[in-house]
């Protein structure tokens, strides 16, 4: 199993990005605590010197699994659901601006937060159809580089769009791209999945990246989850892809990382 961890290329309000702050500090502990990966948060493209990036990934030896873009919703508030259309245009066109970086990387591009919530005014139906034209559009323009976007089904508490696996699945029907498939997360799952296993089996080979946090959030190991059956029933599915921890700092970021490693090592075993 392939593991990687969440570090935040800019500041940000989002608890559960493990590591925020210095690039170089953050990489290089991230590769001594033994992940291989290391699963990119940026908010713009044009705020990260991918040059530098790339050199520091190389000289600690690690791959950039997937790339997180809920920031330009965190802190900017672009969204694919935005009743005003210039925002949602923006919203789009941030998703395609991270396809070169991706391609760069050979990473997954994760679509969380950016898709919104639907705001008051606003119809399901009708932020289900943006939604929709947005994600065709942007998988469109990623495809020609082979790269894949991921949408994230996200707790009723943080969004009103797109909650569990089965409306991931219904999604991804609806937008038809054969490079448009799922990220699971652990933490929302054991809030809206009646059964994980049950779920992840049912989303299959549409699975294209997964967070692991436990369910509160803590590192692997530090709440309630059952992960030597959640990964057992994930990698029974031929799931050939990244385990990404993203979960929130405690103790420390340090102590969280080398405990979460351990853990799903163990699990895993
Ligand atoms: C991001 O991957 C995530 O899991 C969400 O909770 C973002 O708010
Ligand atoms: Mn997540």
């Amino acid at each position: 199993m392939k593991l990687s961890i969440v570090l935040s290329t800019q500041q940000a309000q989002f608890q559960a990005a493990t590591f925020k702050g210095d690039l170089e500090t953050n990489l290089a502990r991230i590769a001594s605590l033994g992940y291989q990966g290391v699963e990119l948060a940026i908010r713009d493209p044009r705020l990260v010197d991918l040059g530098r990036l790339d050199e520091l990934v190389r000289t600690y030896n690690l791959r950039v699994p997937a790339i997180g873009t809920g920031q330009a919703w965190g802190e900017e508030g672009l969204s694919f659901t935005d009743p005003d259309p210039a925002i949602r245009r923006a919203a789009i066109e941030r998703i395609k601006s991270h396809v070169p970086v991706a391609a760069h990387f050979g990473a997954v591009i994760i679509v969380g937060l950016i898709r919104g919530i639907v705001k008051p005014g606003v119809d399901q139906a009708q932020a289900m159809d943006w939604l929709v034209e947005a994600l065709q559009e942007c998988s469109e323009a990623a495809r020609p580089s082979g790269i894949r976007l991921a949408l994230e089904p996200i707790n009723r508490y943080e969004t009103t769009l797109i909650n569990n696996a089965a409306q991931g699945l219904d999604l991804i029907e609806r937008v038809g791209a054969d490079n448009f498939g799922l990220l699971l997360d652990t933490f929302h799952m054991n809030i809206e999945e009646p059964v994980i296993e049950e779920s992840i089996r049912t989303c299959g080979r549409n699975i294209f990246h997964f967070h692991v946090a436990d369910s509160n959030r803590w590192y692997p190991g530090a709440g309630h989850l059952d992960f030597k059956s959640i990964l057992g029933t994930l990698l029974e599915t031929g799931y050939q892809g990244w385990v990404s921890g993203e979960f929130i700092p405690q103790p420390d970021a340090e102590t969280a990382a080398r405990e979460g490693i351990l853990y799903l090592t163990q699990c895993s075993a």
